[in-house]
């Protein structure tokens, strides 16, 4: 009998956790809209490739992305003005993406470029997976908004501070951001 009971408890145990995971996963599919994305290509003599991905959820920005190709460490890592990234250097691409015309910052703070997002971390074979939710960016055309703007990482760790650009060295990977249709996988 006593080992019956522990069965039944662990199989009600299991089926709770089932309905929590489905429970989440429903809300998060409700939660969000239009996509954009950006396929990243070698700049500056990198080897570095990628895509990033940006998805409205509720009133934020998730951006996620899967590059490989880059050195150890950290690496700076924004959105810039100009959907242009033709130059070798990636120069083309201007500066960070700032409709709000602040100073460089933290992506967490108010003062700060709409562009300004958190530093990539690679494992030791130089791939990085980054995912985070992030204010002032929406995925549209406008003068405040990030479709057919660009994404660079930087050869550096952006120090958050340092004006115009966190001091992030050359620009290793650009790929200019386009809308996707909602619901393509990714
Ligand atoms: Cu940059």
């Amino acid at each position: 009998m006593q080992t019956n009971r522990t069965l039944y408890s662990t199989t009600r145990i299991i089926c709770l956790a089932s309905v929590t995971a489905l429970l989440a996963a429903c809300a998060s599919m409700e939660s969000t809209g239009p996509k954009a994305e950006a396929t990243l290509e070698s700049r500056s003599g990198s080897t570095v490739s990628g895509t990033v991905s940006f998805q409205t959820v509720g009133q934020k920005i998730r951006v996620e992305a899967r590059i490989a190709g880059l050195t150890p460490g950290e690496h700076g890592f924004h959105v810039h003005e100009a959907g242009d990234c033709s130059a070798p250097d990636a120069s083309s691409a201007k500066g960070h993406f700032n409709p709000g015309a602040k100073s460089h910052g933290h992506h967490g703070g108010s003062e700060r470029h709409a562009g300004d997002m958190p530093n990539l971390m690679t494992d030791s074979a130089g791939k990085a997976t980054l995912s985070a939710e992030l204010d002032m960016l929406s995925l549209t055309e406008s003068s405040g908004g990030i479709l057919k703007r660009s994404v660079v990482i930087h050869a550096d760790p952006d120090d958050f501070k340092s004006q115009p650009a966190g001091n992030s060295g050359k620009r290793v990977a650009c790929g200019v951001i386009h809308a996707v249709a909602s619901g393509s996988g990714y």
